[in-house]
C-alpha cells in the first residue's frame, strides 16, 4: 500500500457523520453530578454526570474568536449597552449562532480514570530511574493504563477515517497523522495533530532504541512536510514532542503550533522529538537507563507505588 494523504477526496473512504448536526444529542438527557475542573481564563468547564445510567465527562470550552470571520462578526451581531463613561463603553455582543461555537467533548461511559484525569488536583515530581520503571511504573501501567481501542480504531480505520491527514502504512516505519480532538481545525494559532506509529510494541518514550531511529525520523520529516503543505506552517513554528508519562501507551507523537501553550507542554512532562533522536544516536539505551521526571496528582495509582516503594 502507498503513502497517502488526505486530499479531501471524502468518497473514498468511509462514511461518518461527522459535520453534521447531531439529532440524538447525549448532552440534551446529560445529569450534572459535580464539576470537576473550570478556568475563566482559559473558557473551559470540565464536568462529571450521567447520560440515562452511564458516568460521562463532557468538556466544554469557548472556541477562539476567529481572524476570518470578524467582519461577518461585527456586522451581523447586535450590541448590548453594559456601561458608558467618556471615551469608554462596554457592550455584550449577541453573536450569531454559527459564530459563537462551544467546542464539546463527550467521554461516555467514563471510567473513573477519566474523571480523575480531568479533577483538578495537587501535583508531585516523581524522578523515575530505569530501574523504577522496570520494578514499580511497567507493573503499575500493565494492569491500570486507559484502554488504547481508540488507537487501534484510528489505525484499522474504524474511527476517524475522513479526518486522517497523511499516512504511511509501512509496518515498521509507518505512521497515521490526524488532528488531536482537543483541535477543532478552525484557527491555526492552536494547531494541535497527533503522529500515532503502526507499531504496537513501543509503549513510550521508555521502549525507544536506536533502532527506532528509522521510525523517528521518518515521522518527524513527513509529519513536517505534511503539516507545511496542507496548513502552511513551517516546522520553525511547531513544537514536536513525547509526552511522558503519556496518558495512553502506544507511541504517539505531539505536533502542536509553537505559538499554543498545550496542556502538557512544560518540560515536566514534554520531550522533544529532535532532543529524543539526538540522544538514540549517541546512547542506544539512552531512555532505557537514565531517570525521568515527570508529574504525578495526588490521586494517582501510580505515586501510591512510587511512595510503598520508598522512592518518594
Ligand atoms: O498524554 P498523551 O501523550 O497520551 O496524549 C494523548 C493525546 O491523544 C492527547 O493530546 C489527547 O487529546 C489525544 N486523544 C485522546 N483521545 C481519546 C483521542 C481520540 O479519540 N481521538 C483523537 N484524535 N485524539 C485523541
Amino acid at each position: 500500500m502507498a503513502e497517502r494523504e488526505n486530499d479531501g477526496a471524502a468518497a473514498k473512504r468511509p462514511k461518518t457523520d461527522a459535520g453534521e448536526l447531531s439529532s440524538d444529542s447525549p448532552v440534551s438527557d446529560f445529569k450534572i453530578t459535580r464539576i470537576l475542573r473550570e478556568c475563566a481564563r482559559e473558557k473551559n468547564i470540565f464536568i462529571h454526570g450521567k447520560v440515562k445510567d452511564q458516568d460521562a465527562v463532557v468538556i466544554l470550552e469557548k472556541a477562539p474568536i476567529r481572524k476570518d470571520t470578524l467582519s461577518e462578526l461585527l456586522k451581523s451581531s447586535q450590541l448590548q449597552l453594559e456601561m458608558k463613561n467618556d471615551v469608554y463603553s462596554t457592550y455584550q455582543l449577541q453573536a450569531p449562532a454559527h459564530l459563537n461555537e462551544i467546542k464539546t467533548t463527550v467521554i461516555c461511559p467514563a471510567t473513573e480514570k477519566h474523571v480523575k484525569k480531568y479533577l483538578h488536583q495537587e501535583v508531585f515530581l516523581v524522578e523515575e530511574s530505569g530501574e523504577d520503571y522496570r520494578t514499580v511504573t511497567l507493573p503499575y501501567i500493565s494492569s491500570q493504563s486507559f484502554s488504547v481501542q481508540w488507537v487501534h480504531n484510528i489505525l484499522e480505520k474504524k474511527a476517524e477515517a475522513d479526518r486522517i491527514v497523511f499516512e504511511d502504512p509501512d509496518p515498521l516505519t509507518g505512521f497515521v497523522l490526524l488532528p488531536d480532538f482537543k483541535w477543532d481545525k478552525k484557527q491555526i494559532q492552536d494547531l494541535y495533530l497527533i503522529a500515532i506509529v503502526h507499531r504496537r510494541d513501543v509503549k513510550s518514550l521508555r521502549d525507544l532504541t536506536s533502532e527506532h531511529l528509522p521510525l523517528l525520523t521518518n515521522l518527524r520529516s513527513k509529519g513536517e512536510d505534511t503539516i507545511q503543505r496542507q496548513y502552511g506552517v513551517p516546522p520553525s513554528k511547531l513544537r514536536v514532542y513525547f509526552h511522558y508519562q503519556p496518558s495512553y501507551h502506544h507511541l504517539h507523537v505531539h505536533f502542536t503550533s509553537l505559538e499554543y501553550n498545550a496542556p502538557g507542554c512544560g518540560v515536566e512532562r514534554a520531550h522533544l522529538l529532535s532532543d529524543v533522536i539526538q540522544n538514540l544516536q549517541a546512547d542506544s539505551s539512552y531512555y532505557h537507563n537514565r531517570s525521568l521526571a515527570f508529574p504525578l496528582r495526588a490521586d494517582d495509582g501510580l505515586l501510591l507505588k512510587f511512595k510503598e516503594a520508598g522512592k518518594l
